[in-house]
């Protein structure tokens, strides 16, 4: 090694890439925000899981320490240490400070990331303003030091002899520098969701973390590897055949694996990874995976009879209904793609993945009927309820012009044709229905009462929806059909306002009605038609004056400013049942004072989400839950 600091080629061009990795940081690990943070240990811990790959490590430790520097061991071959002869520096510090440098280990594995993914410890290093490495092999330990990517002076030294029972290995611990990041804070939940995905990805690697700010520490390791990733994620499930189907396979150089399970579910969960990394955005492996899919489901059932008097064949929606599956390919230069690079590009993919799922699961089917069935037998329920969901949609449209489907009874229609002048008041319960009748303007505001709750439309397919009567009302007094049939064209009102009391019960319907709108006929929110109404909660009368407050905070601001502090006669309006058609019409109706708040996509994704995330059979959970949340929307005059 060069006794002073020689600037050669090699040295110029590791300075020119440090400085690149600091001037666009988010150009190599996507941003600097906790999201890159957190990327700078993916980053370590992927050599880790290589040198796993390779065959030579199987245990991984993370550890985020109390001075927000973060560790990462492993017990592999470490790191080599002599000289490199290109660049006349230890090998290590090669690896380090050059941009890419990573490299193939060897022909029998290969780095498991590419794209942003694989851009290398030395941009770790560079955004760190700190970085030490230990390594321990040849029968010695090793230190090396780096600030901003830089080596320290003398940082490269020999430490100590390796003790006999000591385990070779690379440990690198690294300070996050404050100059780039907006964070330090490191989050234990986000660290051990990826590192247990990363168990399940690489079966039999031990990865484990520890938090040393609290103690908290976890250690994932999975002997069954994405066979185990399909359990978990079906934990809360009802599976519908007992063995995770489980395959893999090898072509050209490339390695698939699948895992499925079919569950009772209307949602599929299909996650599929290329080299480790969660191609969220799709790719080749997963198309392939899926033309396949259809096609093997469709022979079984066209070979032994399962289809019944289902007209066609069965769509991949079908074949994929309450499906949880895993796909894993590793790919020796994968080309990632899509806006966040999650998507794989190669395109020789596609057919392996096809060619070894048509193979290995149309053998499992043949050699195991009873699960065959189950997922056979699932998709073509999902099929026939697809069948009768496109029959009833059709029931709750016009089907021209000149047949009309007949309005649901209980609509009180305005005289207004015109949608752009016409509303829609979907009103909770009989008694406010029938107050917003008489108190509304008949010329341009319709009133359609509905009756208790409506049908939980997250647990159900579309033909059980349409089987209720509310939905089917609500649906044709709309005017635009539902699901495949939907024309927001057809759509009679252009103001849909739903109108429920400001308590629980009354949250609840908003939110079962907002989710049958965001899940199948969501154009009417994205073009801004749906409302809620916003009904006063208090009114206080005062030496003849009423005033009408919308929450506690006006109510006491108007017996304050308006009554002179002295709690005069407050009247708390426990539903809309309680006013009377002219209290209705002059709080809550009017468009010259009435409160409404426009519904966007947002609102309704959220209030779906939160539908789903409270689907289970607990109601007060779910109760108290939207009670917390019912309030907290900002409401604007329209
Ligand atoms: C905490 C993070 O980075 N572990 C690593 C190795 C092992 C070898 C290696 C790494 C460049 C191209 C050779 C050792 N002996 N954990 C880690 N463990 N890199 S990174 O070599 C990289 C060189 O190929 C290694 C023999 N072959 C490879």
């Amino acid at each position: 090694m060069a006794d002073e600091q020689t600037y050669g080629a090699g040295q110029i061009q590791v300075l020119e890439g440090l400085q690149a990795v600091r001037k666009r940081p988010a150009m190599y690990i996507g941003s600097t925000d906790t999201r890159g943070l957190h990327h700078l240990v993916y980053e370590v811990v992927d050599n880790a899981i290589d040198e796993a790959l390779a065959g030579y490590c199987d245990a991984i430790d993370v550890t985020v320490h109390e001075d927000d520097s973060v560790s990462v061991s492993d017990n592999g071959r470490g790191i080599p240490v002599d000289t490199h002869t290109e660049y006349d520096r230890p090998a290590v510090e090669v690896i380090m400070t050059v941009l890419h440098a990573g490299g193939k280990f060897d022909n029998k594995s290969y780095q498991v990331s590419g794209g942003l993914h694989g851009v290398g410890v030395s941009v770790v290093n560079a955004l760190s303003a700190e970085l030490a490495v230990t390594i321990k092999r040849d029968g010695a330990v090793w230190t090396h030091r780096f600030e901003r990517g830089e080596p320290v002076e003398d940082g490269f030294e020999r430490v100590r002899d390796l003790a006999p029972e000591e385990e070779t290995g690379t440990t690198v611990r690294f300070w996050p520098d404050d100059d780039i990041f907006e964070t330090s804070d490191f989050v234990f939940e986000t660290l051990s969701t990826r590192l247990r995905e990363l168990a399940f990805l690489n079966s039999g690697v031990e990865i484990g973390l520890t938090d040393e700010r609290d103690g908290e520490a976890v250690a994932f390791r999975y002997e069954g590897g994405i066979r185990e990733f399909v359990e978990y994620l079906n934990e809360t499930k009802t599976a519908l055949h007992d063995e995770v189907v489980y395959f893999d396979d090898e072509a050209q150089d490339i390695s698939v694996e699948v895992a499925l399970q079919a569950t009772d579910e209307l949602q599929g969960s299909i996650h599929a990874f290329a080299n480790n990394i969660n191609t969220r955005e799709g790719g080749t492996h997963l198309t392939g995976f899926k033309t396949a899919l259809t096609r093997v489901v469709n022979d079984y059932a066209t070979d032994n009879g399962l289809l019944g008097d289902l007209d066609g064949t069965l769509k991949g929606e079908d074949v994929r209904e309450g499906l949880t599956a895993v796909i894993s390919v590793k790919h020796p230069d994968p080309q990632f793609e899509g806006q966040t690079k999650t998507k794989l590009g190669n395109s020789e993919v596609r057919g392996i993945v096809e060619s070894a799922v048509h193979q290995h699961l149309g053998t499992f089917f043949e050699e195991n009927p009873s699960t065959a069935q189950a997922i056979v037998g699932k998709a073509v329920e999902a099929a026939k309820a697809r069948q009768a969901a496109k029959k009833a949609e059709e029931l709750t449209r016009r089907k021209s012009a000149l047949e009309s489907t007949a309005l649901p009874g209980k609509l009180a229609d305005c005289q207004s044709k015109d949608p752009g002048k016409s509303e829609l008041f979907v009103v909770e319960g009989d008694s406010a229905g029938g107050s917003a009748k008489q108190g509304r303007d008949r010329e341009f505001q319709a009133i359609l009462p509905l009756k208790g709750k409506i049908l939980n439309v997250e647990k159900h397919r579309l033909d059980r929806i349409l089987e209720n009567d509310e939905i089917r009302a609500l649906i044709t007094a709309i005017g635009t059909g539902i699901g495949e049939e939907f024309d927001i064209e057809e759509a009679r009102y252009e103001r849909i306002i739903l109108m429920t009391d400001a308590d629980v019960d009354g949250a609840h319907i908003r939110t079962l009605l907002l989710t049958l709108l965001y899940r199948h006929m969501k154009p009417l929110l994205e073009r801004g038609y749906v409302y809620a109404a916003q009904p006063p909660l208090y009114r206080v009368r005062y030496r003849g004056e009423t005033y009408d407050a919308m929450s506690e905070a006006e109510r006491d601001r108007i017996v304050e400013e308006k009554c002179n502090g002295e709690a005069d006669q407050v009247q708390r309006f426990k539903g809309l049942g309680e006013m009377n058609p002219d209290q209705l019409w002059q709080t809550t109706m009017n468009p010259e004072n009435r409160i409404l708040k426009r519904i966007s996509v947002e609102d309704a994704a959220a209030a779906d989400r939160m539908f789903s995330i409270l689907m289970g059979d607990a109601v007060e959970p779910r109760k108290q839950f939207i009670k917390e949340n019912a309030s907290d929307a900002e409401w604007v005059d329209i």
